[in-house]
């Protein structure tokens, strides 16, 4: 709808849920056309191993994706943990534009910082160790050059040891840490901050330096679409049903 800008999060496309990619699809074209702007914010697909992968199901997102920008509404993008290896590629062909995280959006004159929200879980020592061999350049550079088949293979091994590892994890580990949320607020000079990534779609009011500030979850696409919908009235924290 035009005057309304949409944030979506953690959609976790993926060829074995063909009923979540068929609501996208929709979404794109019953909500998303002719909006001012989509945000995606991270884990679009479930898995991504490199703009090389030829997967016939992504290219359907990607051309959908083309599509909207093509016809005038802007699709930013965040890396999340499932997909850090979306690239230069990914861009040119789908339209839409990569974003770093956190970023600051200017929106009806108030400052809103995105962010996936895999950075705000300090807690979870062991998922940060892994973050930051991840998306060390390097790393990258070295990963994208193994063949798709030792990828696909690298991103099981992966999947294996993160399914055992999140099963032994409390539950508050694998939250956001109100200190990093509060640190990121003052240092980018927001009191509005919008992530995914903890699957926990809610409205917190947060408390920092005697003012108060706003965190909006937005929730994943297993089982319903999470959107948040923003116009110059205000914003709603709203699910598709399936
Ligand atoms: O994803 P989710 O919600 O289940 O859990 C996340 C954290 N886990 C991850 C890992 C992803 O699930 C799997 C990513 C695979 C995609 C790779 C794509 C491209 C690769 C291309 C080829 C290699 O992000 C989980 C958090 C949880 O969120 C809550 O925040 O706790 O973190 C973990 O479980 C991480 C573990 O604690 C540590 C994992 C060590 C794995 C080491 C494997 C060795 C491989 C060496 C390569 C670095
Ligand atoms: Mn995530």
């Amino acid at each position: 709808m035009q005057g309304e800008t949409l944030f979506i999060s953690d959609l976790h496309l993926d060829s074995k849920q063909p009923e979540i990619q068929k609501q996208f699809l929709q979404f794109i074209e019953q909500d998303a056309m002719g909006s001012d702007a989509l945000y995606i914010l991270g884990d679009l697909f479930e898995v991504w191993l490199g703009d090389d992968d030829d997967n016939p199901d992504n290219l359907l997102v990607i051309q959908k994706l083309k599509q909207l920008t093509d016809q005038g509404t802007p699709v930013y993008i965040q890396h999340g943990n499932r997909d850090f290896l979306l690239g230069k590629h990914f861009e040119d062909i789908s339209g839409s534009i990569l974003l770093p995280d956190p970023h600051v959006i200017d929106l009806y004159n108030q400052r809103i910082l995105i962010m996936h929200g895999d950075l705000l879980c300090t807690d979870d020592i062991e998922y940060q160790k892994f973050r930051k061999t991840v998306r060390n350049p390097d790393w990258q550079k070295q990963t994208l050059q193994l063949s798709l088949d030792k990828r696909k293979e690298l991103a099981k091994s992966i999947r294996i040891k993160s399914q055992q590892q999140t099963q032994q994890k409390f539950e508050d580990i694998m939250d956001v840490n109100q200190q990093e949320v509060e640190k990121m607020l003052l240092q980018h000079n927001s009191l509005l901050l919008i992530h995914g990534h903890t699957h926990r779609p809610a409205i917190h009011k947060v408390d920092i330096e005697k003012q108060q500030a706003t965190r909006i979850v937005l929730g994943d696409w297993y089982d319903q679409g999470s959107v948040l919908r923003w116009n110059a009235e205000g914003y709603k924290l709203d699910s598709l049903t399936r």
